[in-house]
């Protein structure tokens, strides 16, 4: 499928951030807070509708694309003249169930959006990423990225998978001016990558959260990337660990509230 966007050239003086999956959540208030950081932002999600009014409202570009479709990814990427920052942020979860009944297309969907829809829009960036002179690399990894969970399973692989790109990148880039950083969120509380995992039942979405007093907002998340994103170029928070306070581990969490 061809690209679609609202064309017009990113870049100009200031520098351009590519930020995956911004149609909503955490990829959404990532997106506000670089082009408040003074980034012309560029917006990527499969949904253009609504990445159009974000757009506007921070002047940046939407862009219609699916970040498994690697023809699209290719296209996308040679109509950008400048990119400094990546942002990896497009994932999801499909499904909660354990290994031995999970339905192997949802493993299938994760994989390819979480690792795939990393490395091919990664690979199609990077060169501009080295010749911006000072590029940065976030891939939104998880704390499933490092901890397996009962029914976690195929989402826990695909973010090892993610952390296993952060990792492997870094040591390839070593000797380029490309800085890779991996954020690692533990619960964060977002409705929608919550009810696309447990195929849109509203009560076991909500019994996510249940008694935690605060779990992490999208934007908690968009202000850490946002600051690593803006440290100074020789500066790599090569992995950040975020969680809320009442996440002491994976399964260590006070629901007393
Ligand atoms: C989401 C965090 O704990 O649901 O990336 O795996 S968790």
């Amino acid at each position: 499928m061809a690209p679609q966007s609202d064309s017009r050239d990113a870049g100009g003086d200031r520098p351009v951030a590519v930020v995956t999956g911004a149609s909503s959540g955490i990829g959404e208030a990532t997106a506000r807070r670089l082009a408040a950081a003074g980034y012309d932002v560029v917006l990527v999600a499969r949904r253009l509708d609504r990445l159009r009014a974000l757009a506007q409202e921070i002047g940046g570009t939407a862009y219609g694309l699916d970040v498994t479709d690697r023809p699209a990814v290719d296209a996308f990427a040679a109509n950008l003249s400048r990119v400094d920052v990546l942002f990896n942020n497009a994932g999801a979860a499909f499904g909660a169930d354990p290994v031995a009944t999970a339905d192997p297309a949802d493993w299938q969907a994760m994989f390819d959006v979480n690792v795939m829809g990393t490395l091919h829009v990664t690979q199609a960036l990077l060169p501009k990423l080295i010749a911006s002179g000072a590029g940065t690399i976030v891939i939104m990894s998880s704390t499933a990225g490092f901890t397996a969970y009962e029914g976690g399973g195929g989402y826990v692989a695909a973010k090892h998978g993610t952390h296993a790109i952060a990792a492997t990148l870094r040591l390839e880039l070593f000797d380029q001016p490309v800085r890779v950083i991996e954020i690692a969120p533990g619960m964060v509380r977002t409705d929608e990558f919550t009810m696309k995992r447990l195929g849109g039942d509203a009560e076991r979405a909500s019994a996510v959260y249940q008694g935690v007093a605060e779990p992490l907002t999208a934007d908690d998340v968009a202000d850490t990337v946002t600051w690593a994103v803006t440290r100074p170029a020789h500066v790599n928070v090569d992995l950040l660990v975020l969680r809320p306070r009442a996440q002491a581990a994976q399964h260590k969490v006070d629901r007393r509230s």
